[in-house]
């Protein structure tokens, strides 16, 4: 096959050589212009705003692309070593702004649209959200990338890409509804199909052992029903420095033959019918964050990401090197986003063995040398096992290969500790029972020469709990990366005014190093500047205010405190305790005991898993509250709680600039980490949180003094298992058991009765592991610090500049910096700016 279509006579590069494009208002018009009329066809009868938000994207997109493409000649001449990110969600939330603001290039399209009579915020807001992920791990994946990108490093995101992304949340008489998220209908300007690097993967079938050419054993994946996997490529701009990076995310489709051997046969309906099979396996993102859900379609989906990822490594890798891996695991890592992609292991073993003919050492080796696995969740519903048949039937070949990996490694452990039978079937990958399981998250520790947590806390409770007996046997494999967010999303972008005051006072390298947040400390003492701040924090809650107006058809006051929890639904996270504190508030009111009141706007948001019953529970239990207090006349602007429907990436970016104060009330020892958190803080909110997560390293960094710190600590929550009573609890806090006996006797439900039964028996439970009674009266203490310290504008305003000017951890910049200090070893490429 010749390697280019173009003659000799020409060097190839000739078709490619353009002069670079201009970042100029007056070339952007143009270009804009064409795009608009040729290619979209439009004019100005054209009465939508997402045509126009088409063209921008065309035109920004297009200088994109050269940078894209001298950045992959700039890996390829240094044939560097790479990282890739393997990832089932990369919440990407929306590209127009985010690109803009990287390639330096906002403020010359600001005022081109508005020589055009167009308002760029109405383009911005017309683009749907890439709501390729759940919440924080996905949304991890997103600031990842593009924190690799602006520190220049080698990565590539690796994905699947979902024709539909995370549900579409509405609300019906208080309850959330789902409604698929096309988020394709109109295509996506911002990705290139590339079919020619299309791979095939295998599912079902049976395996083959035979004797190849020079003797050795050689195992064959046989009768296999085959789909394709075709790559669609994103470009990720790092900050002002050249480099674009890559985001690869797979689609399913039939393979051809496939379809002709059905249609041969007479089959016409039948080989459309497998037609779609195939191209069911990237249909929809799995709405679960936090629970395994065991269908084969996710295994599907998960087998496909790995496989079709390594394929793509390994092509490269042959079509430079051949068959000689020598240097393979110098040239290339792997980190696993969660057990989700774990299969990888399984699946780097067979390509190299079966595939390219290594011997089981030679591949095992080279495996264990370049898989990393960051692990994100404690729960123990959360972790991933998939039972033995359904590995059977769909991947048996991989099921093999698990077992030997096993067999090996259980011989590894016995000689460790010789007879410890007890300690062999805890650490086996193949749990046994009645159902036979993989456990997907031993498979990785395994296979991985780094396993990581997400926070201090998460780290040391995996090493001491969840994970022990491995870590007694490989204690330097373990680490902790704490998370972080980037700061030109969450603080550059979504925030122009705060962001414009910060480099005016302190200039603008926070944005590429967040630690230099810290000089804006003295400031706190500086009260021109203090003003200044305030007076962005109140427009910031004015936008929040306008922009949920019409859907909330209420109307808010600025001057409230806005005490904002934004997150997914679930118990753990303790949305319950948030609205136990609202109805002690409304019993105040009621009870006459309002003196010297502060007036507070509660929003809460989130999703709920569609399966989650006890969360949707939840969510029509916020909204009935919220009914009953808002319309109620003797509380009017004392107290108002809202539901924020469909939270999603382009929501936070308005909810965490308008926020006073930022809850994060997990019970101790069961959030990862959280990111929200971090979002918040950058932003100037306030803290009221337990020692969970990152929280504690918030703290750490912000001072009790700027932090509303209550609840148990993680020792404390564990020590009370087993003699945890609920119901004393309740019976000796007065004002606790007015709130559960308002929530008893039925006053958020007179028109349905029972249906918070099982919410209150919930929290009643002496079982209750999130123990949500036992945190409520330091968490009403704690509300009651914040509001004394909120009616002090001064105070309040310097706690909110020194709680942004100790973000400086929470960048990805940090983190990614430690990633590949510890575990990738990267060397940045300079790229030279156009
Ligand atoms: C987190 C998940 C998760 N942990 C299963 N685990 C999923 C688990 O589709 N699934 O099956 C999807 C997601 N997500 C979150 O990760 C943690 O709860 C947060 O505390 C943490 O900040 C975030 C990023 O590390």
């Amino acid at each position: 096959m010749p390697s280019t279509i173009f003659k000799k006579s020409k060097p190839a590069a000739t078709i490619t050589k353009l002069p670079s494009l201009s970042l100029d208002k007056d070339h952007l018009i143009t270009d804009f212009k064409r795009y608009y009329a040729y290619r979209l066809g439009r004019d100005e009868n054209c009465r939508s705003p997402y045509y126009a938000y088409e063209a921008l994207s065309l035109v920004i997109s297009d200088r994109l692309i050269e940078r894209w493409k001298n950045t992959y000649n700039a890996y390829r001449d240094a044939d560097c070593r790479k990282a890739y990110y393997l990832s089932m969600e990369f919440l990407m939330g929306r590209t127009l702004s985010n690109a803009m603001l990287n390639l330096g290039v906002t403020d010359e399209a600001t005022r081109a649209m508005y020589d055009l009579g167009l308002e760029i915020e109405e383009l911005a807001d017309s683009e749907p959200d890439a709501g390729l992920g759940n919440g924080g791990l996905g949304r991890l994946a997103a600031c990842f990338i593009d924190s690799c990108a602006t520190l220049q490093l080698p990565v590539i995101g690796y994905g699947l890409r979902y024709e539909y992304g995370m549900f579409s949340q509405g609300i019906q008489n208080g309850e959330q509804i789902e409604r698929p998220d096309h988020w394709l209908r109109n295509g996506n300007v911002w990705e290139i199909e590339r079919p020619e690097y299309t791979h095939r993967i295998k599912f079902g079938g049976r395996t083959e052992t035979h004797i190849d050419e020079n003797g050795n054993k050689r195992t064959c994946w046989v009768d296999t029903n085959d789909i394709l996997a075709v790559p669609y490529d994103t470009p990720i701009p790092g900050y002002n420095n050249g480099t674009v990076n890559t985001l690869r995310l797979w689609k399913s489709t039939a393979t051809e033959e496939f379809n002709l051997q059905e249609f041969n046969a007479g089959g016409y309906a039948e080989a459309v019918a497998a037609k779609n099979t195939a191209e069911n396996i990237t249909m929809v993102l799995y709405p679960n964050d936090a629970n395994e859900n065991g269908k084969a379609l996710r295994l599907k989906q998960q087998y496909l990401l790995a496989s079709a990822s390594l394929q793509d490594v390994i092509a490269n890798w042959v079509g430079r090197h051949g068959n000689n891996f020598s240097d393979f695991a110098e040239k290339n890592c792997f980190q696993l986003n969660d057990t989700h992609p774990s299969i990888a292991v399984a699946e780097l073993m067979r390509l190299l063995m079966d595939v390219h003919g290594l011997t089981w050492d030679e591949a095992w080796g080279i495996t264990t040398q370049t898989m990393a696995y960051t692990n994100h969740t404690l729960l123990p519903e959360a972790l991933e096992r998939w039972s033995v048949g359904l590995f059977e039937s769909l991947l048996p070949r991989l099921l093999e290969i698990i077992y030997d990996i096993n067999a090996r490694f259980m011989a590894e452990v016995s000689t460790h500790w010789p007879g410890d039978l007890d300690r062999m079937r805890r650490m086996s990958i193949i749990e046994e029972g009645a159902e036979k399981q993989v456990r997907m998250a031993y498979l990785a520790i395994v296979g991985s020469y780094s396993i990581n947590g997400v926070a201090e806390l998460h780290s040391k409770l995996l090493q001491e709990g969840l994970f022990k007996d491995f870590y007694e046997l490989w204690p330097s494999k373990f680490n902790n990366k704490t998370n972080g967010v980037t700061p030109r999303r969450w603080l550059a972008g979504c925030n122009p005014a705060l962001a414009e005051l910060i480099t005016a006072t302190i200039g603008d390298a926070w944005i590429t190093d967040l630690s230099e947040l810290q000089k804006l400390k003295p400031y706190a003492e500086d009260a021109a500047f203090r003003e200044k701040w305030l007076a962005i924090q109140r427009q910031n809650k004015q936008r929040l205010i306008d922009y949920k107006k019409s859907e909330l058809g209420l109307e808010l006051s600025a001057d409230a405190l806005f005490d904002v929890q934004v997150k997914r639904i679930h118990e753990y996270k303790r949305q319950l305790l948030n609205v136990l504190h609202v109805i002690h508030l409304y019993d105040r009111i009621k009870r006459g005991d309002a003196q010297d009141w502060v007036n507070r706007c509660v929003l809460i948001g989130g999703k709920a898993a569609p399966g989650y019953v006890m969360a949707k529970n939840i969510i029509k239990f916020i909204n009935n509250v919220s009914n009953v207090i808002n319309f109620d006349p003797d509380v009017g602007n004392k107290l108002k709680l809202v539901f924020l429907p469909n939270y999603r990436v382009s929501a936070m970016e308005i909810i965490c600039t308008g926020a006073d104060l930022s809850e994060q009330i997990s019970t101790a020892g069961k959030e990862a980490s959280g990111t929200g958190n971090m979002k918040f803080m950058m932003n100037g909110a306030i803290t009221i949180g337990t020692l969970d997560g990152a929280n504690i390293e918030i703290l750490e960094e912000v001072g009790e003094d700027n932090f509303f710190l209550f609840g148990l600590t993680e020792d404390q929550v564990e020590a009370m298992k087993g003699h945890y009573d609920p119901n004393a609890i309740i019976e000796q806090d007065n004002d606790l058991k007015r709130v559960v006996n308002l929530i008893e006797c039925g006053h958020f439900n007179l028109m349905e009765p029972g249906i918070f039964d099982d919410l209150v028996n919930s929290i009643k439970s002496p079982y209750d592991p999130w123990m949500t009674v036992a945190d409520f009266r330091s968490y009403v203490d704690a509300q009651n610090r914040a509001e004394k310290a909120f009616v002090d504008t001064e105070r309040w305003t310097k706690m909110s500049i020194l709680n942004c000017a100790s973000s400086g951890k929470f960048s990805t910049d940090r983190t990614i910096g430690d990633y590949n200090r510890d575990i990738w070893k990267l060397t940045p490429v300079r790229i030279d700016e156009l």
